[in-house]
């Protein structure tokens, strides 16, 4: 699969300035030297050649182009690469796509140059998601993660940890195999077992550290929460800066969920506007009440309004009770009409100031992580928890007193765990859908 040479059209398409055909593989120069009138076999690598694309069977000319050409090895596939750079207009971009394909290339499938640039080992499996997440990114979190993952920070991060364990493995290997081996120091349980312990605290840090990095990176999951009528819905369109959700002053207005995202300085924020949560008759707003209670569970933070205007119920109270276990900002409403201690708010004149500080304040920790480098998404991250059981079954072993051959199967596991973050140990169908999630031509 490897040997055959691929074409896809690289940009989004629709009619734009430029559009870029990417050709990769060994007959990609050959391919596209059949229709222009130069020959990019004497041109060097690395550079842009101005040509006329020209259809060889019918020589009709179909654009004016600028060929960019990479000789491998040091190219995105590490195989020869050559960009045709056209007018950005989609017949044109999609014939001269099909007169690459005509030629002999086949179409690529999502994601599958930088599946090559995988395989072919230019990069891990890590630095390939990182190409993904680059392109999804949404705010300057994820972008900065991203760009991070593409440099290599998550094989920086476990490449330490993988040396010292295959160490130890090997270690413990030629001492059972050698016995009689001299040279190499001879383990106990006693001495692996401190190296054992830190490898667990280096895991378990790993792990929480991009458990972090994951809100900065996919958002925050926000429930505004209250009962009736306390104004959500109008702090919701206050935060969003729009009117987004429908505001009077009849109890039970929200009967679904709404949502909308806003971006506070670096943190992004998914919000959902809840129905108000009371007890009902009503079917509709039952059902509306039920997904309320979901959101709360879903939601990273909750978001309590009262209504400082009024006195405190039993369903306020309900409702403190339901969220007391989440993180959870309780914000007075409506304080225009009813000043108020605490965090208080005016969602009705936009004064929500406050609330914003809070949230900042809250997840200043999570913004001060984003310098430092961890997992970048579940895949990994479920990996390395596996690594960590591994790990701790280990040191239960250990602790046990039991043979240091029958140890090192836990520390394998571990060791094949971390591999399996980089994919150098990886399975076809799990790479299949890796990369169908990825664009066409990437
Ligand atoms: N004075 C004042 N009134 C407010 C404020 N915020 C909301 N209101 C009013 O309170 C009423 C209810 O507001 P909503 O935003 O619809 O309340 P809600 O919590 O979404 O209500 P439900 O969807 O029914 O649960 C409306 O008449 C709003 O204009 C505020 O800060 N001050
Ligand atoms: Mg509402």
């Amino acid at each position: 699969m490897l040997t055959d040479t691929i074409a896809a059209i690289s940009t989004s398409l629709q009619d734009g300035a430029i559009s870029i055909v990417r050709v990769s593989g060994n007959e990609a120069i050959d391919i596209v030297n059949q229709c222009i009138k130069k020959d990019l076999n004497e041109v060097k690598s690395h550079t842009i050649t101005y040509a006329y694309f020209i259809d060889p069977l019918t020589h009709d000319t179909i654009d004016e182009v600028l060929i960019s050409v990479f000789k491998a090895p040091k190219t995105y596939t590490t195989e020869d690469i050559v960009e045709i750079n056209c007018h950005g207009g989609k017949y044109v971009t999609r014939r001269i796509l099909n007169t690459c394909l005509s030629l002999g290339a086949r179409l690529a499938e999502p994601g599958e140059f930088t599946r090559r640039a995988f395989l072919n080992g230019r990069i891990d499996l890590t630095q390939a998601e990182a190409v993904n997440d680059i392109i999804q990114a949404k705010n300057k979190a994820s972008a900065s993660v991203a760009i991070k993952g593409i440099k290599g920070s998550v094989k920086a991060l476990l490449e330490p940890l993988i040396d010292d364990l295959l160490d130890i493995i090997a270690t413990i290997e030629v001492n059972i195999d050698y016995p009689e081996y001299d040279d190499v120091e001879m383990l106990t349980n006693d001495s692996v077992l401190p190296h054992a312990k830190e490898w667990l605290k280096e895991i378990e840090n790993c792990i929480q550290k991009s458990e972090s990095g994951k809100i900065l990176r996919e958002g925050i999951k926000t429930a505004i929460i209250g009962k009736p009528n306390v104004g959500k819905s109008s702090l919701l369109n206050a935060l969003l800066e729009e009117e987004k959700a429908i505001v009077t002053d009849i109890a039970g207005t929200t009967r679904d969920l709404v949502e909308g995202y806003i971006q506070l300085n670096q943190l992004t924020l998914n919000l959902i506007d809840t129905a108000g949560i009371r007890e009902t008759e009503d079917v509709v707003e039952k059902i509306g009440i039920d997904r309320s209670k979901k959101a709360i569970e879903e939601a990273t933070l909750v978001i309590l309004v009262l209504d400082a205007s009024r006195p405190l119920d039993e369903q306020d109270e309900l409702l403190l009770e339901l969220t007391q276990d989440k993180k959870r900002i309780i914000v007075y409403n409506k304080t225009d009409i009813a000043p108020k201690e605490g965090i208080a708010i005016s969602a009705k004149n936009g004064e929500i100031q406050p609330l914003l500080d809070e949230i900042e304040r809250l997840f200043a920790a999570n913004l001060s992580l984003i310098d430092e480098p961890f997992l970048n998404n579940e895949r990994q991250i479920s990996l390395m928890r596996k690594a960590m059981l591994a790990m701790k079954q280990a040191i239960d072993s250990l602790e046990m007193g039991m043979e240091l051959d029958l140890v090192t199967i836990d520390l394998q596991n571990a060791y094949t765990s971390l591999k399996e973050i980089l994919g150098e140990v990886s399975r076809d169908d799990l790479l299949d859908t890796l990369f169908s999630n990825f664009c066409l031509g990437k």
